[in-house]
């Protein structure tokens, strides 16, 4: 081309500013839409799936070292995770832990500190309490629960507590098959309305949590699926024909039988797991796996000694797995100490979701210890079983771990110190020969207790009260 004429110059000249400044403009759209996709992509928020277990011990899977059980999909889990070593549940029964879960806190802070008795509408999780799915729920997630709630009835259910969506049972445990309480009244439940649904109540909690995996789509999901397996009635997969009465024989059973109930938690564990994965879902979301509290009397929760309702490690120790593809590194251990209510803190961090200002979490939020290799956060933790008011057998006692230490004590005076670094088994009491670790750490306990009891605690003696008037 050949330019003739200033005008001509002048036109060609403002005809490449005119091109430079398009092709700059779009460069700089383009780059800043890819910024602002990668910002919204740093932004977005994870799914939650927090699968809990009922009464699993310890030792009880393939990657806690169990020897008769076999539990692939779980193994396989921890192979694509994290497996903390020292995660602990908040209680050595099953509604305590589940009110720390819910409400973050420790659960003496509202009182629940026995099993929530069937059919005793007055206890469970008030109505008054903000719950996490009520907070991951105002942070924008949909969130469902399928399986065991255990914090109570009518007002007091999961519908109420900031679940979208509920399939499960409100008691404490269900013949795995026909779906009724020891009390022999029906309790499996779509939302608020009882239903009757056919098969074996592990594969239904399973299906129930994939639907709703589905039916999320592209939203941000919190599933709570707190199988009951492994807790009695114990009935194996192909038990369907054998008959199992409440009161007669809903706690007969033997190590068999409750091996395939945990063999059927573990291959459906691994169809929610399967669920993620095929949707592509698996690098935004974090998967936790944990126990309730201690396995019972079937249940292997080596190497420690006590199991579900005593402090001891058996009671409380639980395995625990988190696994989020590409975010946190597969196959890792952690020794992090940690406890069923530092996974509520992690989900509020995660979720950019905050408690209330009177309600602060008592747990931690673990994903720095989750991410990073750096040494374990020291944590002090508390534990109280009180007395409970609808069974007799239950031996109050208290528990602080700290560091390597733990010390329990019980209202008679028995004082017990134990050294976790060299007597995982709680064998050698240390009391006397530590006399000072002992009392420093007794002053931490007592402290707590002063800090934790709230108005709320009387609740013991209105439900005191409520059995003396049933057993009139
Ligand atoms: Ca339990």
């Amino acid at each position: 081309m050949r330019l003739t004429g200033p005008s001509q110059l002048l036109g060609h000249l403002l005809h490449r500013i005119a091109t430079f400044i398009l092709i700059t403009l779009t460069a700089t759209t383009s780059i800043s839409a890819e910024k602002n996709r990668k910002e919204s992509q740093t932004r977005s928020v994870p799914n939650i799936v927090f699968i809990l277990a009922d009464d699993l011990g310890y030792g009880d899977l393939g990657c806690y070292g169990c020897p008769d059980i076999r539990t692939p999909r779980l193994d396989r889990l921890a192979a694509e995770g994290v497996r903390f070593t020292d995660a602990y549940s908040n209680g050595s029964v099953c509604s305590p832990t589940r009110a720390a879960f819910m409400t973050g806190r420790y659960q003496q802070r509202i009182g629940l500190e026995w099993a929530v008795f069937y059919d005793v509408p007055e206890e469970g999780l008030p109505p008054q309490e903000t719950s996490l799915a009520t907070m991951l729920h105002k942070a924008g997630y949909f969130t469902a629960m399928s399986g065991k709630w255990h914090l109570g009835y009518g007002d007091w259910n999961p519908t109420r507590h900031g679940f979208d969506r509920f399939f499960g049972m409100l008691g404490g445990n269900v013949h795995y098959f026909e779906h009724y309480g020891r009390s022999g009244t029906p309790d499996l439940w779509l939302d608020e309305r009882p239903i009757q649904r056919p098969g074996y109540i592990t594969d239904l909690i399973a299906e129930y949590a994939v639907r709703f995996i589905g039916e999320a789509g592209q939203r941000p999901f919190f599933l709570y699926v707190p199988f009951n397996a492994p807790h009695f009635p114990f009935q194996a997969p192909g038990d369907a024909n054998r008959e199992v009465t409440p009161k007669k024989d809903w706690q007969t059973g033997d190590r068999s039988v409750y091996a395939a109930m945990v063999e059927s938690l573990d291959t459906n564990v691994g169809r929610i797991v399967d669920a993620i994965d095929d949707r592509e879902l698996g690098n935004n979301t974090l998967v936790v796996f944990m126990s309730d509290n201690g396995g019972d009397v079937h249940a292997r929760n080596a190497p420690f000694s006590g199991g579900k309702g005593t402090l001891r490690e058996g009671g409380i120790r639980s395995p625990c797995i988190a696994r989020w593809t590409g975010r946190l590194s597969a196959g890792k251990e952690t020794p992090q100490v940690a406890v069923t209510m530092d996974f509520s803190a992690t989900f509020l961090a995660l979720a950019g979701a905050t408690a209330a200002a009177d309600r602060p979490p008592d747990g931690i939020n673990l994903m720095p210890a989750l991410e990073r290799r750096e040494r374990p956060e020291e944590r002090t933790l508390f534990w109280r079983r009180a007395l409970d008011p609808w069974r007799k057998n239950v031996v109050p006692q208290r528990a602080i771990r700290q560091g390597h230490w733990k010390y329990v004590d019980y209202p008679d005076g028995r004082q017990e110190l134990f050294d976790l670094a060299a007597d995982a088994a709680e064998t050698v009491n240390l009391r006397d020969a530590q006399p000072e670790i002992a009392a420093a750490l007794l002053r931490q306990l007592n402290s707590w207790e002063a800090h934790v009891d709230p108005p709320l605690y009387n609740q013991r003696e209105a439900a005191e009260k409520k059995r003396a008037s049933r057993l009139k």
